[in-house]
């Protein structure tokens, strides 16, 4: 009986072995694990077109056109921790080719500048005031250059390179690479077909924890919108062969959707503006959007498992309007609030089921897998226990990273999710139960 009782348990340690052999699916890098606890960060797009009230600079605009009299990054710095983001990322050169240090590999930066007789390095400034109130720093840096005369020019991918190398190594250790898919002519009229493949090499090398952003990854991806949000079923995984970067990219439908089926691990991140605009134009300060627009657009990517980068431009200061600095910190307010107090005792040892002891008032639930085992739950339901009566709560498709549900008070004191399908073994990070 004791023999064939551990043959039996040995053919099922062997099942078990087998299936988790065969659980091959895409898994986060460590960087890319970081990358998804950072969350949530702000955007900042400053430069030419902050004075010449654009959107996209010509790059013939004279250096001196850059003249923020009273630049303040700590400001830049302790509105984005008010707001409750984990980093910044900073437009170090957008498509008009200036660049916001002094870069040994251009003509049109902040040195041919009077901005501070041209001594000034706004990414030196920013890099201060991020170690300052512990945030990240990224950088984007625009492959489309409006002003350099190489560019559409093979010599272009060296100058390209070099200058992402310059970035790189002199601003301290960076959680995002931001390559914009934006790909127009350059002064000589041309095009550019660029070396992605050699930015990536010197990105992973010089900055291994940083998760480089494009279109495609393949840090992270865009999510084929420029409204901050996510679809509902949200798929870290996606397959990109046959797209090449800054030339194409899956649908917009399935950028939202990610591939349940993907082959690589590429998570979304969701980019909005709290203006229409990305750069800073005076015309547009009635038009800040709302902490409660704010928070519906963190529900929309954050709670949907996606990362968020909110754009907010810096004014021709070089400050952050009031009216955008008030909205950041009711948000980050209302996301202290509503989190602030977990209900559940032992978050992190949740299995599918909790008993919060006694009857509890909630509104607001979040429930996360443990990525690093890779993104399973695909079809799930929320059920409540009250007066010993089962009743559903919510109901989904994903998990990820976070799922964050709110609805009406409910009373109940036990909870328990069912998954309804799933793509391998679930692992529960943690659920969290709030009362907002
Ligand atoms: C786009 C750019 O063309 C916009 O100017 C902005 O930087 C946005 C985030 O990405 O591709």
């Amino acid at each position: 009986m004791k023999r064939i009782f551990s043959i039996l348990c040995g053919l099922h340690f062997c099942i078990f072995l087998n299936a988790q052999e065969k659980d091959l699916r895409p898994r986060p890098s460590k960087a890319q694990l970081d990358w998804h606890e950072t969350n949530f960060y702000l955007f900042f797009h400053f430069g030419p077109n902050t004075f010449s009230n654009r959107e996209w600079g010509q790059g013939t605009e004279t250096e001196d056109l850059f003249n923020p009299g009273a630049i303040d990054c700590e400001q830049w710095a302790r509105v984005a921790k008010l707001s409750g983001a984990r980093g910044v990322v900073i437009t170090a050169k957008h498509h008009d080719g200036f660049c916001l240090w002094p870069s040994r590999h251009s003509k049109h930066t902040v040195r041919e500048s009077k901005w501070m007789d041209g001594k000034g390095d706004v990414l030196d400034m920013l890099r201060i005031a991020c170690a300052n109130y512990y945030l990240k720093l990224g950088v984007y840096l625009s492959p489309w250059d409006r002003n350099h005369p190489d560019y559409g020019t093979p010599h272009y991918n060296d100058v390209y390179a070099e200058t992402l190398t310059e970035l790189l190594t002199r601003y301290g250790n960076l959680f995002e690479i931001w390559f914009d898919g934006a790909n127009g002519e350059g002064p000589n009229g041309k095009k550019q077909v660029y070396d992605f493949h050699r930015f990536e090499k010197i990105a992973k090398t010089l900055q291994p924890n940083a998760v480089v952003f494009s279109d495609i990854g393949p840090g992270c991806r865009w999510a084929g919108n420029e409204n901050g949000t996510i679809g509902i079923t949200n798929w870290c995984m996606l397959d990109t062969a046959g797209f090449t970067r800054g030339a194409g990219a899956p649908t917009p439908e399935v950028l939202q959707s990610g591939q349940e089926n993907g082959h690589l691990w590429i998570p979304a991140e969701c980019d909005v503006s709290i203006r229409p605009g990305w750069f800073y134009h005076p015309e547009e300060d009635s038009l800040v959007k709302t902490p409660d627009q704010l928070w519906d657009i963190y529900l929309k990517s954050v709670g949907r498992g996606a990362n968020l980068i909110l754009n907010v431009p810096p004014d021709r200061q070089g400050r952050i309007h009031p009216k955008d600095s008030l909205a950041l910190v009711r948000l980050g307010q209302r996301i202290y609030h509503t989190f602030k107090t977990n209900l559940v005792k032992k978050p992190e040892k949740f299995t599918g089921q909790v008993d919060l002891s006694k009857n509890t008032r909630f509104n607001t639930l979040m429930l996360r897998e443990d990525l690093q085992y890779g993104q399973s739950v695909a079809e799930f339901e929320v059920e409540i226990q009250q007066n010993g009566v089962w009743k559903p709560l919510v109901s989904g498709t994903t998990v990820g990273n976070k799922r964050i549900f709110q609805f009406p008070d409910q009373t109940a004191r036990k909870i328990r999710v069912k998954v309804k399908r799933q793509l391998g073994p679930v692992h529960w990070k943690s659920i969290g139960i709030y009362k907002a």
